[in-house]
């Protein structure tokens, strides 16, 4: 399997994020994507090529304009204020308040296209936030050109990125992105599979209402866990999609046996919806030594992920999400990939 990757990842640096009550240096480390890459090199997965750059078009087919408009400005309305360090939001409109309308202000600006605190820009970030855009896209396109899988070593991740809002580390949504490309160029259907531990709140919210691309989720009980506010086993999608989105909480503390059971049904719903195409956001942070999450992964059990979704026979794109245990992201992102390929 080819992956693509960018050094560009590299500029989205150092920002930090609010933790338990502190502002600390963030989790989602540049060291993530690196160990992957190193990872893929140590087996021998196959070749790894940089991105080709493409337009924001398609994104646009899923993203708001505006919001687009607003993100490659962050930076230099931050810093023409005068401020340097982390650009970060801290006020947002909440239940009764206006959510209609755009305040001018940066700091307006920063709540008005987030939902929290997890999105910090330094200098760096938009052409990462670019690149990455841009990894999903080129990966994507070798699956529509026939390749039987293809990886996307995204960083930053996509996943919790809406339409029109940045939110846990995630601007443009990447595998939203690579989803509508594969509709644009003639996939009927597609399903996406996003296993990651947290929902995927933003990949939800922007397919609810269609019929033609499925969204499933494996993740933790947002009664529990973050992003709190979506990914509710009733929620089965709206209009056209109803019945589209299928949400699969789970409590602190799964491990494989339950996790794989839902990830079984998950996977006959996905078959009984018969896609030409599928895309895995393939989060790690399901292991049980992640610095964030609470469920208890084993590295032996991502072999039997890939080897779960390789007995679907459908052609597969794989895109980066999250995993922080950045020792061992590599060896348990890869061994989803060397279970896909052995199956
Ligand atoms: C992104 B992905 C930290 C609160 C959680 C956000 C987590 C975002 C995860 N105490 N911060 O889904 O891996
Ligand atoms: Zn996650």
């Amino acid at each position: 399997m080819k992956t693509v990757f960018s050094p560009r990842h590299r500029g989205h640096a150092e920002q930090l994020e609010l933790v338990a009550g502190a502002i600390v240096p963030g989790f989602e480390l540049t060291s993530r994507a690196e160990y992957v890459a190193a990872r893929i090199k140590a087996v021998g997965l196959g070749e790894i090529l940089e991105p080709t750059e493409h337009d924001l078009t398609t994104a646009a087919r899923i993203h708001h304009q505006d919001y687009l408009d607003f993100l490659p400005t962050i930076w230099d309305r931050w810093t023409a204020e005068g401020r340097s360090g982390t650009a970060l939001p801290f006020t947002w409109p909440t239940r009764g308040l206006r959510g209609d309308v755009r305040p001018e202000f940066i700091d307006g600006l920063l709540g008005y296209y987030s939902f929290d605190a997890g999105c910090g820009i330094v200098e760096g970030s938009w052409d990462a936030i670019k690149s990455s855009h841009d990894t999903a896209l080129t990966a994507a396109a070798m699956v529509q050109g026939g390749a039987r899988s293809a990886f996307a070593l995204c960083r930053p991740p996509g996943h919790h990125a809406g339409a029109g809002f940045m939110g846990g580390y995630c601007y443009i949504n990447n595998a939203a992105v690579a989803a509508q490309s594969l509709r644009d160029g003639g996939a009927k259907r597609v399903s996406i599979l996003d296993v990651d531990y947290h929902h995927g709140n933003g990949t939800q919210e922007i397919f609810y209402a269609r019929a033609d691309v499925q969204v499933i989720n494996l993740h933790a009980d947002p009664m529990q866990e973050y992003p709190y506010f979506l990914g509710h086993a009733d929620e089965r999608g709206a209009g056209d999609g109803e019945g589209f989105n299928l949400n699969y909480p789970m409590r602190f503390g799964t491990a494989w046996d339950r996790w794989s059971q839902s990830l079984d049904d998950a996977c006959a719903k996905l078959l009984a919806y018969a896609p030409d195409v599928v895309v895995v956001s393939l989060g790690v942070d399901t292991f049980e030594k992640d610095p964030i999450s609470k469920f208890k992964l084993k590295t032996e059990d991502f072999p039997k992920i890939g080897e779960k979704i390789a007995a679907l026979g459908l052609p597969t794109l794989f895109v980066m999400e999250g995993g922080y245990a950045v020792a061992e992201i590599g060896v348990n992102a890869v061994s989803v990939l060397t279970g896909f390929e052995g199956a």
